[in-house]
């Protein structure tokens, strides 16, 4: 018993130490038993909405730029302001030198404040012409805010877009402009009802020149809507929110008005758009049924669904499981799937809506194809010609009885025709006489399973 005892408290020790130094991520020696527990489900296994963690999900991917300084190499210059001197300091941006090139990886590598990189246009990009800045997430996001900060000044009128279907189209998401209406034909600060809660805005505010470098525009998706604070239940702003592609576009620079002075070209040369952080915050969008996203075989990011649910987005129930309706997962209801109740006879079921709210919207699955001479929506009767084996249960495979001694083609019984089996053997034979007079309906009744 001592010798027992002490065993255990070793194991004990070397678990708890195990635990402390892995951060208590199954890494122990019990690691086979424990795993960390699923956000999906509750401590009784019960189902509940999870959701992925929040991110910035531009960090690190490739944005496509309409423009970038440096091809070929190019001086370009800085404004700085003191009180009412101004003075330009002069550089080269070229796309050859590492040191002096100002790529479209510097939107979204990491972004530390003391070594801040830029990624930077060519210069005097003046409207009509623009620059554009396209992200693709790769999948459907809900997007909380998408902000850029600034080495240059701010654009005079910029537009954030998005799409929801991988680039093709494309829905304004926010305008920025000290002329909204002429720039954009929209009113400056319009209210936001709930009549138009997918309505893109125009606003004047951060479209100052100054501060001449480190300005910042954060566009909050939610902020002034007013449906954000019942999400849940506001289709209209889950979609609203949505985004498989961000796109920016900068649509007129600010100038000091010096461009057409006697030294022109240098005053031109002040003018570009640099932007040192671009982000994107937000989720990946897997409606409540799953808490993380994955990369699947062919590299896509995907949702790893939970609650019976399948789809990138967790966006349908996966097969076999139809006996209500898909739904998003709330902070209420997990609104799981539910498999069909088929008695173990069926492998494919449907959706039927008339049925469902018969039932008073609980169970609307209609089985298809009932095996083992079995019959009805769940399959749970014995289809004609059969009965009931009351010994076994409903779902038992030999549930159904044919009333005469079993029928089966006769590739399978032959294997019953030897010595061995002589009773069983005598009985398909009388059953052959039967078959063979029998219509093609009876054949095609015949459960070759039941044979065996
Ligand atoms: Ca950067």
């Amino acid at each position: 018993m001592q010798r027992l005892l002490e065993v255990w408290v070793t194991l004990v020790t070397v678990s708890a130490l195990a635990e402390g130094v892995f951060g208590g991520y199954g890494l122990s020696m019990f690691a086979a038993q424990s795993s960390p527990p699923d956000p999906c489900y509750d401590e009784n296994g019960n189902p509940r909405r999870c959701i992925p963690d929040f991110v910035n999900s531009a960090f690190g991917k490739d944005v496509r730029v309409s423009s970038t300084c440096g091809y070929p190499a190019a001086r370009y210059c800085v404004v700085t302001e003191k009180g009412e001197e101004r003075t330009r300091d002069c550089h080269t941006c070229d796309a050859g030198d590492p040191k002096k090139s100002h790529p479209p990886a510097y939107l979204t590598d990491l972004n530390n404040p003391h070594n801040l990189t830029c990624w930077q246009s060519e210069n005097y990009m003046q409207y009509p012409q623009n620059v554009t800045l396209t992200l693709s997430l790769g999948k459907k996001f809900e997007v909380t805010y998408v902000s850029l900060q600034f080495c240059s000044p701010r654009p005079e009128s910029m537009a954030i877009y998005k799409s929801m279907d991988y680039g093709k189209t494309w829905m304004p998401f926010q305008f920025y402009s000290t002329q909204c209406k002429k720039m954009y034909n929209r009113q400056n600060k319009a209210t936001i009802t709930k009549q138009n809660e997918q309505e893109a805005i125009c606003t004047d505010s951060h479209t100052d020149m100054h501060p001449l470098t480190g300005g910042l525009i954060a566009f909050s998706t939610l902020d002034g809507r007013p449906s954000a604070h019942d999400f849940d239940n506001s289709p209209v702003l889950q979609d609203w929110v949505t985004a498989t592609d961000i796109k920016v576009i900068f649509s007129r620079l600010h100038t000091f008005g010096d461009e057409n002075e006697d030294d022109s070209e240098l005053a031109r040369d002040s003018y570009f758009y640099a932007v040192s952080d671009l982000q994107v915050g937000g989720r990946c969008k897997c409606n409540g049924h799953a808490s993380k996203c994955v990369k699947d075989r062919e590299g896509n990011l995907v949702c790893e669904c939970k609650h019976n649910t399948a789809g990138p987005e967790c966006d349908r129930c996966k097969p076999f499981h139809y006996d209500r309706p898909w739904q998003r997962a709330t902070a209420r209801e997990a609104n799981e799937c539910v498999a069909c109740h088929c008695n173990l006879h069926a492998r494919r079921c449907r959706f039927n809506m008339e049925l469902y709210k018969l039932s008073g919207r609980r169970s609307g699955g209609v089985c298809l194809n009932c095996r083992h001479n079995t019959a009805g929506r769940h399959c749970h009767y014995c289809k004609e010609g059969y009965y009931r084996d009351m010994t076994k249960s409903i779902s038992h495979r030999r549930a159904c009885k044919g009333d005469q001694p079993q029928s089966c083609p006769n590739w399978r019984c032959e294997q019953f025709f030897n010595w061995t089996y002589f009773p069983k053997a005598t009985y398909l034979f009388l059953t052959f006489k039967s078959y063979f007079s029998d219509t093609d309906q009876h054949r095609t009744d015949i459960d070759s399973e039941a044979c065996i």
